[in-house]
């Protein structure tokens, strides 16, 4: 990737696309390309295509999704399946008819069964069954990295797919019910703190173990990977670290300053009981993540403060 080349980032005002856009322009890549949904509904196959004839596109960072956290994954599945293997299928596809020369596309770490053995590594998909709590998600995920890494083996297509574990940072959605853990967990220690209540409701048991990755350093990790990564097979992206629900509770409880008790609902799903991945592949290419968990939730909290999410 030239600094000069035309890169289109699909979804750039979402976590990670807007995070790929800052971390591209820092590297000093000055020909980026982005189109909000009013100008490109990526929905819609013939808009899709008309965009990739109309401009000569080099680089493609599929980061173009319908994300939300275990709540919204449960209650609107079909809308995850339909609209995720929809966007996928559309851009993928396009890359491939308008010869564009290399397209990273973005999973995610639900892809794997649910009882994966922990870590999770690369060769652990498909071998069981999925969480039910985003099977749709899921399944959109995995088609979408199979056509890249068919593109890749059998037309010689440099279609490569980045699978990220749970992704937090500034950007995020804080919506108290769709959003995922960190930024709905944070809301409600915040707004804890502002009314001075007495006790915080976590959601589920406490006990699911989850890894948490600093969207910053995702975006360093794809940028590397579209510099240098040409296996059609996939990449996990992680921490190579994870902490249970209730720590997390503890350790965001101290970095919004609330002071009063946490409590459980356990009418609340849990979700996988863990999914921490295998992170030896991406570390060999001389990656590693720069955020603790710590800093990474204080500038997160700062950012939201400021920007007045909640
Ligand atoms: O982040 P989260 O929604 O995603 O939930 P998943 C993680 C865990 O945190 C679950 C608990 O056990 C939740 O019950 N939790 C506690 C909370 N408090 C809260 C809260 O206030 N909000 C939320 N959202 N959770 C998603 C998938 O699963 O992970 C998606 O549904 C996607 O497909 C994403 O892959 C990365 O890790 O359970």
């Amino acid at each position: 990737m030239e600094k000069n080349s035309t890169v289109f980032v699909a979804g750039h005002r979402g976590l990670v696309g807007s995070s790929i856009i800052r971390k591209l322009r820092e590297k000093g890549y000055n020909n980026l390309i982005c189109q909000t949904r009013q100008e490109l509904d990526l929905l819609n196959q013939a808009a899709v295509n008309r965009f990739f004839a109309e401009n000569r596109i080099d680089f493609v960072f599929l980061a173009a999704a319908k994300v939300g956290g275990i709540l919204a994954n449960a209650t609107h599945q079909t809308e995850f399946l339909y609209q995720n293997i929809t966007i996928a299928t559309n851009v993928i596809q396009a890359c491939a008819d308008h010869n564009v020369k290399k397209l990273l596309n973005l999973g995610s770490s639900c892809i794997y069964p649910k009882l994966a053995p922990q870590p999770i590594q690369e060769e652990s998909l498909l071998t069981g069954p999925l969480e039910p709590t985003n099977e749709g998600y899921a399944i959109a995920k995995i088609a979408a990295l199979k056509l890249c890494e068919m593109h890749n083996r059998y037309h010689g297509r440099c279609f490569i797919s980045a699978m990220p574990t749970n992704l937090y940072g500034p950007g995020d959605n804080f919506h108290p019910e769709l959003s995922h853990v960190i930024p709905g967990m944070m809301r409600r220690f915040h707004q804890a703190k502002t009314k001075n209540l007495s006790e915080v409701t976590v959601w589920g048991s406490g006990k699911p173990l989850r890894e948490f990755l600093h969207v910053d350093d995702l975006a360093d990790a794809l940028i590397l990977l579209m510099e240098t990564y040409n296996n059609p097979s996939h990449i996990n992206v992680g921490t190579g670290k994870d902490c249970s629900i209730a720590e997390l509770a503890e350790t965001m409880k101290s970095v919004v300053g609330f002071t009063g008790r946490i409590t459980f609902d356990t009418s609340k799903p849990d979700g996988t009981p863990r999914k921490l991945l295998d992170i030896t592949k991406i570390l060999k290419l001389g990656w590693s993540p720069k955020h603790s968990l710590q800093s990474g939730l204080d500038q997160t909290y700062r950012w939201a403060v400021e920007n007045n999410q909640f």
